[in-house]
């Protein structure tokens, strides 16, 4: 019996004096990260699961950050309860990526009032007072709508060219932009006739439910304002025995892996890339700000185009998403 006991006491002391030389773990520093509150859109794309993917991977305890990660399904009233939330936790930064354009000046002036800088990323918003949010990050969706049409011009000439439009959620800049680069295109363009336009909300279930709505219509382009619709687009396209890059033409933004891949396969004869990779580009700004620096207000993210002749699978081996 003692002996049992003094073997407890023994193996006791060994692991407390183990314990005591424990090397410091990163928790243990966890006064000294930097509390980063980021409310994102959702989980409706590829795209978006980019983005979230990119941004939690720079926001590691490892890298000084302790990240609070909400997702709003795609609704902008959980956004702004998850920022008042952020507020309440009294966060060092708070990261948005909103929904839609407008609705935030009340709880950003919050968050002024909080003193927390807040930074936009991906699509804009639109305040009274653009002194409300640090800097925004993100893509120049009426560029990108502009290179889809030049692109249309380019492979229909005097053609006719009637046109299904799903959009994204309407409202969102990527939507607004998006969809103004292709109404300049129609109206500069007298071949060029809308037969539809409907929000797909950026999913390929909805995509999927607009096309079998209008599948017996006189089209020959679809122009799908990310791959998620465009796959739903051309699931449809396929059961309804037509042949995508033939028939019809498919358009579409985003240029996620997936979306490449139907774009090497000739489903998607266009794509215009939307780099969700903010991760490293919205660490980069904390950083400056916690030297005391002043970041650029707006900055646009370079993007390129592809197409069904020149993209390689060599390409799409070196995408980063
Ligand atoms: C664009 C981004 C859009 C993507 C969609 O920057 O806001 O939202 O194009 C995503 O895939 O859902």
């Amino acid at each position: 019996m003692r002996k049992s006991v003094f073997a407890v006491l023994a193996a006791l002391l060994l692991c407390l004096s183990a314990c005591r030389e424990a090397p410091v773990q990163e928790s243990d520093n966890f006064d000294e990260l930097i509390v980063v509150g980021f409310s994102q859109v959702g989980a409706e794309s590829d795209w978006r699961a980019a983005n979230t993917k990119s941004m939690q991977e720079a926001f590691t305890e490892a890298n000084g950050y302790r990240l609070i990660f909400d997702d709003a399904q795609q609704k902008q009233e959980r956004q702004i309860n998850a920022i008042r939330s952020f507020i309440q936790q009294d966060v060092d930064y708070i990261v948005l990526a909103p929904t839609t354009e407008l609705g935030w000046d009340t709880v950003l002036k919050e968050a002024q009032n909080a003193g927390i800088p807040v930074i936009i990323i991906d699509r804009m918003i639109e305040v009274e007072d653009e002194s409300l949010f640090t800097c925004w990050i993100g893509s120049d969706f009426r560029r990108e709508g502009d290179r889809a049409v030049e692109w249309l011009e380019e492979r229909f000439g005097e053609e006719p060219v009637n046109i299904i439009h799903l959009q994204g959620n309407i409202g969102s800049s990527a939507q607004i932009g998006r969809t103004n680069g292709l109404d300049e295109g129609l109206s500069r363009n007298s071949n060029w006739n809308l037969v539809a336009r409907d929000s797909g909300e950026f999913t390929q279930a909805k995509a999927q439910e607009l096309m079998r709505h209008y599948i017996d219509l006189d089209f020959n382009v679809i122009y799908a304002e990310n791959d998620n619709m465009a796959y739903g687009a051309i699931d449809v396209l396929k059961e309804e025995g037509l042949t995508p890059g033939q028939e019809v033409i498919v358009v579409s933004f985003d240029a996620s892996r997936r979306g490449l891949v139907l774009t090497l396969a000739g489903d998607i004869s266009f794509n215009v890339e939307c780099n969700p990779l903010h991760g490293p580009r919205v660490s980069a700004i904390i950083s400056r700000l916690e030297a005391g620096e002043t970041p650029t207000k707006f900055t646009y993210v370079p993007e390129m185009t592809f197409s069904s002749e020149t993209i390689t699978q060599n390409i799409i081996d070196l995408r980063a998403y």
